[in-house]
């Protein structure tokens, strides 16, 4: 660290692809960039700064034009995350992506106006990925103005059934209910992130939790499929204190969990597995599963067995891909290095 340009500490609040806003400890907003230096030592996209991220910058005077401004700094480092929602990088590669930073709660927000927004699977899907981030989950079911009690009891049993153990809130982020409710799930300081598909009322929460009109609400279309998203992140702060960052909605969602994260989605088949033989049974017919037993005496569903299964292939499919590609580079470091020796050799006679 060079002694005439000292290194600030600041936390990402806006994210619009690589061009962040950090706020300083006084307040003070800067829009920034990563450093060359930075740049030059990351070894993966995941590395790179995301929204919540505490950073260390470097205050400069102007960047460019893109992201000129009267305060504008150079971010030199990523603090150690406390938790990190990750994704698998979209377009095939076997790199994770970096969706938010240092989250405390994820509201997994799912609406219950009949469109295509309540699957079990889409909340299966996103409760193991909160829960590889080293998360605490909530699942909020929003629009139960516009819905009929009969939904909503059935909507809400099958969110119990398929997140036993989660803090389930039926709330409508225009008529209000539910909402202080809700807000006793977090304290002062905390982050909490709203996840959730397009078109499930994310920003409307946001304003609803914030008591102001901070986010454009985007109209529904016809198809369900909500409005055009964007890649822009924001953290807000909140009144008490705390922080809400809205994400933009997620159309697909490519696991990035390991199976352990997978299992925590699933307390009771994690329960049931302390009891098989063996203590790697993968419940497919190992002799002595205790998994098996209870599916055959009905204690355990068929739906919610088939799930998991189908959640720990891809668990496992994704850390046989991030393997291969680490024994890759192994394999390339070593080729490097002999032939660096093999050159040094041939030097030295
Ligand atoms: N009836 C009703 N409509 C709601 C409620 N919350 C949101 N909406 C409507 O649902 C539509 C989508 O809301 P948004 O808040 O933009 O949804 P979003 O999840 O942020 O969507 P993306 O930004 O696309 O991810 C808007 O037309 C809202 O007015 C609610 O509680 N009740
Ligand atoms: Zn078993």
């Amino acid at each position: 660290m060079n002694a005439n340009t000292p290194f600030v500490p600041a936390r990402v609040v806006e994210q619009q692809h690589h061009y962040y806003t950090v706020a300083a400890p006084d307040g003070i907003h800067m829009a920034a960039r990563v450093s060359g230096a930075f740049e030059y030592r990351v070894a993966s996209r995941s590395e790179y700064p995301s929204i919540g991220d505490a950073v260390l910058v470097e205050r400069a005077k102007s960047l460019d034009s893109q992201a000129a401004g009267s305060n504008t700094a150079l971010i030199q480092q990523v603090l150690p995350r406390a938790s990190v929602l990750q994704r698998l990088n979209p377009g095939g590669s076997t790199e994770s992506q970096a969706i938010a930073a240092n989250v405390d709660v994820a509201l997994v927000v799912l609406a219950l106006d009949g469109g295509r927004a309540f699957t079990a699977g889409l909340l299966l899907r996103l409760l193991t990925t909160v829960y590889a981030g080293g998360i605490r989950p909530v699942v909020v079911l929003n629009k139960c103005d516009c819905a009929e009690e009969q939904i909503i009891q059935q909507v809400t049993s099958t969110a119990h059934e398929n997140a036993p153990e989660v803090s389930v809130h039926v709330v409508s982020a225009h008529t209000g209910a539910g909402l202080p409710g809700l807000c006793k799930e977090w304290s002062a300081n905390q982050t909490v992130c709203l996840l959730g598909a397009s078109g499930v009322g994310k920003s409307s929460l946001l304003n609803a939790l914030a008591g102001r009109q901070l986010e454009r609400e985007g109209a529904v279309r016809a198809d369900h499929r909500g409005r055009h998203t964007t890649t822009h992140k924001k953290l807000y702060p909140l009144a008490d204190g705390s922080s809400l960052i809205d994400l933009p909605g997620i159309r697909e969602l490519q696991l990035w969990a390991n199976e352990d994260a997978v299992t925590d989605s699933f307390p009771e088949i994690a329960e049931l597995s302390m009891d098989c033989r063996f203590d790697d049974c993968s419940h497919t017919g190992e002799p002595g599963c205790a998994v098996q037993d209870a599916l055959s005496s009905g204690m355990l569903s068929p739906e919610r067995y088939d799930r998991y299964l189908e959640l720990q292939r891809e668990a496992a499919y994704v850390r046989r891909r991030v393997d291969q590609r680490a024994q890759a580079e192994e394999q390339r470091r070593w080729k490097q290095i002999s032939r660096d020796q093999r050159s040094f050799r041939r030097r030295g006679t």
